[in-house]
């Protein structure tokens, strides 16, 4: 350490924590259990030991000369910020967050190297707005993959017929449905009709939704392809049938974050989705949603809009591992502007939501009650308390950031 430890407030390492504290606390440890088996197996009397039997120690919060202790890549005390590619403090004008402090210093959390891997992505330019106008190409990656139109009624049929009754009850009035199915060379439109009749809210809701309003984009760097929030999927909410949907559809079973909490006397849920996607390919999705509202037996999650302050600042990164600790960066997104909803979508990558990585941060400083709310509930005896290890909650400095890694059940 560069300081004696009565110089209070010294921070060796400069992770955020001074040395004093990492060490924790000194207390006197008994040695003689050991000193006592040492001796014995070597057969020295006790005669001959006149040495002390207490030890102080300190129990050891974190290495007070390692910013990492546990070389997760998350620091033992501080939020990591970059700016233009180079690491630098939280104070720094324009720099961005891009991991939380370890929640756990000693103990590596989340999938080995993932952090690392995700700083490094992090380091080259992260999109932060819409592009172009993005419809033509996700229809010719569908059409690439080799999907008929066939494939898309028979997957959707089953859930057809309750889906149609919930979007027409809640939404029929915002949105008008294409309900023709074409028998004309496929082309776009096509595509688009054929999907929108027999797959009802629950296609409408991941995969057709922007497709309804035209608003899938691609971002400026031409990384992945979003659909804006603002789309019929705000009038309409989420439901269950939004995951039987997904997994219906696509061959590769999604992965989904749900997690509940009450704030304000609203029930709210925080619920995202990660996969393949059959007309996006790879991606990924999180939104806020509140108050359910049953109709016709199905529960609808209405999302947080038009209450401003329920818009939060969110990113999103999305992660295939290669080997272990070895992951490619699929999409990342860093919107300059709050969301209810963040996602992304890759077109020309399938990977299998199994070997995905999924990091997405969302920052609550603009309510930090709701910040408040959902912690509690991840707490132990907490209703997301079986969740802990996907979720790490940020309030150090001022931060109130959520951030939620979640993995594929395949990854090592
Ligand atoms: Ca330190
Ligand atoms: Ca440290
Ligand atoms: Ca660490
Ligand atoms: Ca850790």
């Amino acid at each position: 350490m560069s300081a004696p430890l009565t110089t209070l407030g010294h921070d060796t390492d400069g992770d955020g924590i001074p040395d004093l504290d990492e060490l924790d606390r000194l207390y006197s440890r008994t040695m003689t259990y050991s000193i006592n088996a040492l001796l014995l197996r070597h057969s020295i009397s006790s005669n001959y030991y006149n040495g002390p039997f207490m030890v102080n120690v300190w129990s050891y919060h974190s290495n007070p000369a390692l910013e990492d202790t546990d070389g997760d890549g998350m620091l033992d005390g501080r939020a990591r910020y970059l700016l233009n590619g180079v690491e630098v403090g939280p104070d720094v004008v324009g720099a961005r967050m891009v991991a939380p402090p370890d929640p756990n210093p000693r103990r590596r959390d989340g999938p080995e190297g993932i952090w690392h891997n995700h700083m490094d992505a992090m380091r080259g330019d992260v999109p932060n707005s819409l592009g172009d106008l993005l419809v033509v190409e996700s229809f010719n990656h569908l059409l690439r993959n080799g999907i008929t139109l066939d494939d898309l009624a028979e997957g959707a049929r089953r859930t057809w017929d309750v889906t149609w009754n919930a979007m027409r009850s809640s939404a029929g009035h915002t949105v008008r449905l294409i309900t023709r199915r074409s028998d004309e060379p496929i082309n776009a439109m096509s595509v688009l009709n054929a999907i929108l009749t027999p797959v009802g809210s629950a296609y409408v809701t991941v995969n057709g939704s922007a497709l309804l309003s035209s608003t899938f984009r691609m971002d400026d760097q031409r990384m992945a392809i979003h659909a804006s929030d603002d789309y019929p999927l705000k009038y309409m909410g989420y439901n269950y049938l939004v995951d039987v949907g997904l997994n219906i559809i696509n061959d590769d079973k999604a992965i989904v974050s749900r997690f509940e909490f009450e704030h304000n006397g609203h029930d709210l849920v925080i619920w995202g989705w990660m996969g393949d996607y059959l007309m996006c390919g790879s991606g990924a999705e999180v939104g806020i949603y509140k108050t359910p509202s049953n109709i016709l037996g199905v529960d609808h999650w209405w999302n947080v809009r038009p209450s401003a302050n329920i818009e939060l600042y969110m990113t999103l990164s999305l992660y295939g591992q290669n080997s272990r600790n070895n992951f490619s960066n699929i999409l990342s997104w860093a919107p300059t502007t709050p969301q209810w909803w963040v996602n992304g979508f890759k077109p020309t990558s399938n990977i299998r939501a199994e070997t995905m990585v999924m990091i997405n941060s969302i920052d609550f400083s603009r309510n930090v009650g709701m910040f408040n709310s959902l912690k509690e509930t991840f707490e132990h005896g907490g209703r997301n308390w079986q969740y802990k290890d996907y979720v790490i909650f940020d309030d150090n400095d001022g931060n109130e950031t959520v951030w939620i890694i979640r993995w594929g059940d395949n990854v090592r």
